[in-house]
């Protein structure tokens, strides 16, 4: 949630024409979302560039509510990184979700949380299958595998925190978009850069 009245997503989330479902704010028990609140969707928006199912660049939309989103408690609208932010290879940041808890794992039912590390640009670009992912994208992971957003994790956030002198601010960084399998040797996670769409999500 980055306002009172809009959330963002991936693109591969949000569907081109229906406008339905909703958005639960401050659930952590996906079987059981009576803790949270619940919202009617007014509107959704996806990347016009947004190219499923060839390469996934641009991978974000953007969905609105018809009420404006209670703050309280956990619920709180994340930061957005400035343009020029930018964290460095091997910073830990954190993504979250209800995806896979294993390539061949299952969902949980709790909302999970795990460290990743934000790779260089090339070291990326230099892995097999990872030669098209463009600035637009952040990999983070590690070379040698072990932990990673998983199937089911898509759309959910990646989360840096900022240095002094902004110590304590959480900032959005990436947008959980894609990889090969999960948690693999050399197949690190895909993330939209937030940053590069700063533009568009102001418009
Ligand atoms: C997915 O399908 C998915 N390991 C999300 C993240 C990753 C792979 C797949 C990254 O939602």
């Amino acid at each position: 949630m980055i306002s009172n009245y809009w959330v963002i997503t991936a693109a591969h989330c949000t569907p081109t024409s229906l406008e339905r479902g909703h958005i639960f704010a401050g659930g952590h028990i996906l079987r059981d979302m009576r803790e949270a609140d619940t919202y009617i969707i007014n509107s959704m928006y996806r990347h016009p560039k947004w190219n499923h199912p060839d390469l996934f660049d641009n991978d974000i939309g953007l969905v609105s509510v018809k009420k404006s989103i209670i703050m309280r408690g956990s619920v709180l609208p994340v930061c957005l990184p400035h343009a020029k932010t930018c964290f460095k290879e091997q910073t830990q940041c954190v993504t979250t979700g209800w995806g896979l808890t294993s390539e061949r794992g299952e969902f949980p039912d709790k909302l999970q949380e795990v460290a990743v590390e934000i790779f260089k640009k090339d070291d990326c670009t230099n892995l097999a299958g990872y030669g098209h992912v463009k600035d637009t994208a952040i990999c983070a992971g590690y070379h040698d595998g072990r932990k990673d957003a998983c199937s089911g994790d898509s759309g959910g956030p990646l989360v840096c925190r900022l240095e002094a002198p902004y110590t304590g601010a959480w900032v959005l960084y990436g947008i959980v978009s894609w990889g090969y399998g999960c948690a693999r040797p050399g197949n690190p996670g895909v993330y939209t850069s937030v940053k590069s769409y700063s533009d568009w999500i102001e418009k």
